[in-house]
C-alpha cells in the first residue's frame, strides 16, 4: 500500500503541524487483545478509507478539513502496555498544549488511558463518554492494568464517566459501574429519551472514547469482539450532533478497528465517522463572535447547565 502523509490525502496546507487547528494521532498499538488480532492495522486502513472519502459534509455545508488536520507521526510503542499509555499520555499533553483540537486512531481501546489521563488534568470537570459494547471497567486483567478490558477503569475513578451501549461485561465490574450513568443497549432499545437523560448526565466539558464495536456488527463487523444489539448509523450521528452542539467537546479518540481483507465497509464508516465528529465540532465556527464565549458553544441551554454545575461544586 501507499505511505500516506496528509490525512485524506488534503493538501500540505491544510496539512502543516503548526497552521492545523487538528491533529489526528494514529496509535498503531495492539498488545492486549483477547480475541480478535488485528487492532494495530486500524489507523493504517482508517486512513486509506479516509483518502477515498468526498471532504464536503452535506449535512453541516462544511469543508472541515480547511480547518487544517495535521497527522502527527504514529505512536509506535509496544515495549510493554505501560510505556504505550505513557508515550500517548505525552504526545497527547504537548498537543494539547499547542491548543491543538486532539483526536486519535486506535489501536485497541487500551491506547485511551493515556489520552484520558491527559485531558483529565487539563481540565476541573472533565466528562468522558464512552461509547462502547463493553463496561471496561476492570481493574486488572490478564496481568496487566494496561489491559484494553481495563481501558476505563482509571476514567471511572478520576472523571465523570458516562457509559452508552453497553451489552457485555463481567459481574464483579458491577461493584464499581456508576450505574446511573450508565446506558444499556437493550434500555435503550426502548427508551425515547436516552439521549437527553446521557446529555443531561454531563458536566460541560467532554472527552469521547468511540469504541467502535459499540456499533451493531450489521454495520460494523470489523472490530475485535462484535456483539449483536448494537447502535445504528443515524441513531448514532444523532447523538453526537447534540454532544458536540450541547458541549463543549475537548477531543477524542476512535478505536478497535480491527480491519480484514473481506470487509471494507468498516474502514468507511470509522473515517467518515471520524470526519462526521470534526464536521460536527467545527460546524459553527466562523459565525460570528459569538465564538467569543470560552465554553465553545452559543447554546443557551448548554450556558445554563453550566451554572447548574458550577453551582453544585
Ligand atoms: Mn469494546
Amino acid at each position: 500500500m501507499k505511505i500516506v502523509t496528509t490525512y485524506a490525502g488534503i493538501e500540505e496546507k491544510y496539512a502543516s503541524a503548526d497552521a492545523s487547528k487538528i491533529v489526528l494521532i494514529p496509535v498503531p498499538y495492539d498488545g492486549t487483545s483477547t480475541w480478535e488480532k488485528g487492532a494495530d492495522k486500524g489507523p493504517e486502513s482508517f486512513l486509506h478509507a479516509s483518502e477515498n472519502m468526498e471532504l464536503y459534509d452535506i449535512e453541516t455545508d462544511t469543508e472541515v478539513y480547511k480547518k487544517g488536520i495535521y497527522l502527527a507521526e504514529s505512536i509506535e510503542e509496544n515495549s510493554s502496555p505501560e510505556a504505550m499509555v505513557n508515550a500517548v499520555y505525552s504526545a497527547i499533553k504537548e498537543q494539547i498544549k499547542r491548543s491543538k483540537f486532539v483526536t486519535m486512531i486506535g489501536g485497541e481501546h487500551s491506547v485511551s488511558i493515556g489520552a484520558i489521563r491527559a485531558f483529565n488534568e487539563n481540565y476541573d470537570d472533565l466528562t468522558v463518554l464512552q461509547l462502547d459494547a463493553h463496561a471496561d471497567l476492570r481493574k486488572e486483567y490478564e496481568g496487566s492494568k494496561y489491559n484494553h478490558a481495563c481501558a476505563l477503569y482509571e476514567a471511572n475513578e478520576n472523571t465523570n464517566l458516562v457509559q452508552v451501549g453497553i451489552r457485555s461485561m463481567d459481574a464483579a465490574e458491577k461493584s464499581v459501574m456508576n450505574e446511573d450513568n450508565v446506558f444499556f443497549a437493550h434500555d435503550m432499545a426502548t427508551d425515547d429519551y436516552w439521549m437527553d437523560n446521557a446529555i443531561n448526565l454531563m458536566t460541560e466539558n467532554v472527552y469521547i472514547t468511540f469504541d467502535l464495536d459499540a456499533l451493531d456488527p450489521s454495520i460494523m463487523p470489523s472490530t475485535g469482539t462484535p456483539e449483536p444489539g448494537g447502535l445504528l448509523w443515524y441513531e448514532t450521528l444523532d447523538f453526537l450532533k447534540r454532544v458536540f452542539e450541547e458541549k463543549n467537546v475537548v477531543g477524542f479518540d476512535i478505536v478497535e478497528l480491527c480491519p480484514n481483507e473481506v470487509d471494507k465497509s468498516s474502514d468507511f464508516l470509522a473515517a467518515k465517522l471520524y470526519y462526521k465528529m470534526l464536521s460536527y465540532k467545527f460546524q459553527e465556527q466562523g459565525a460570528g463572535d459569538e465564538n467569543e464565549n470560552p465554553y465553545g458553544t452559543k447554546n443557551q441551554n448548554t450556558i445554563n447547565k453550566l451554572k447548574y454545575n458550577q453551582d453544585e461544586d
